[in-house]
């Protein structure tokens, strides 16, 4: 598929000679969890399964800048080209665009190539889906992940995947609100699992987030950390979206 093809055009060496793959990657964690952060992890997405197009017009650098300024903690770059429409140069734009903010790569990580391209192209984090690995391959990839600077941000549906997947080779634990089988959201999901993911970890919940009480309600429940795309990514003006 897509990455065996990049992975034939594009070797490793030369994915290591590129000027962002040295570059020490910023922490997710901290500006999740800083005193003063919103918590906000604000999505760059034009389409996905669930939806349809979302968004075909938006600029990446503009909408990106516009999220940062309205005090996004961290940024979220869909790299997956078939279902969500986003590619490497979406996340090399919007590294450009906002030099002191993490940028998680949204991708399906199953391989350790992936990783260096995140690093190449700009990433401070990378989403591993629990669902499509083996906790065995968890562990690797965040080690492969850390090796290159980058936090890991762990993603989870169920109990079963959490109690399956959880390593101390993690930083952050997302609770995934979407049922993938379904489409459907319910924030039931991140209320149950809140309490099974411990300190040690951010805890993020993710998707189907749409207004501030129920972002309130999931603070409270224990939530360092909101990741949200649809909400801002369908509205006229995405760049001036979380600042309304
Ligand atoms: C954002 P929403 O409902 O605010 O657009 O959701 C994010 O959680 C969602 O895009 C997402 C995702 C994923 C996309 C969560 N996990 C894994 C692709 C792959």
């Amino acid at each position: 598929i897509e990455v065996e093809q990049r992975k034939a055009a594009i070797s490793v060496s030369s994915l290591e000679q590129m000027p962002d793959f040295k570059r020490q990657a910023l922490s997710a964690r901290d500006a999740i969890q800083d005193l003063h952060s919103t918590g906000i992890i604000a999505e760059f997405k034009r389409k996905s399964p669930s939806r349809g197009i979302i968004n075909d017009w938006a600029d990446v650098a503009i909408t990106t800048q516009g999220y940062v300024k309205a005090g996004a903690a961290v940024l979220s770059i869909l790299t997956d080209e078939p279902f969500f429409g986003g590619t490497l140069a979406d996340l090399q734009a919007a590294r450009l665009a906002n030099p002191e903010t993490p940028i998680l790569r949204k991708d399906f990580i199953i391989d350790r190539y992936q990783l260096l391209e995140a690093k190449a192209w700009g990433a401070d984090l990378v989403l591993l889906i629990a669902a499509c690995l083996t906790p065995e391959e968890v562990i690797e990839l965040s080690l492969q992940a850390h090796d290159l600077s980058m936090q890991v941000l762990l993603e989870v549906h169920d109990e079963d995947e959490l109690d399956r997947s959880l390593t101390h080779t993690i930083d952050l634990v997302g609770v995934n609100n979407r049922d993938l089988k379904t489409f459907t959201t319910s924030i039931e999901t991140s209320l149950r699992l809140v309490e099974r993911i411990p300190d040690t970890f951010a805890k993020i919940t993710e998707s189907g987030l749409h207004d501030a009480d129920t972002m309130l309600t999931l603070f409270r429940a224990g939530f360092d950390g909101f990741l949200i795309g649809e909400a801002f990514m369908k509205t006229t003006d995405p760049a001036n979206a979380l600042a309304s």
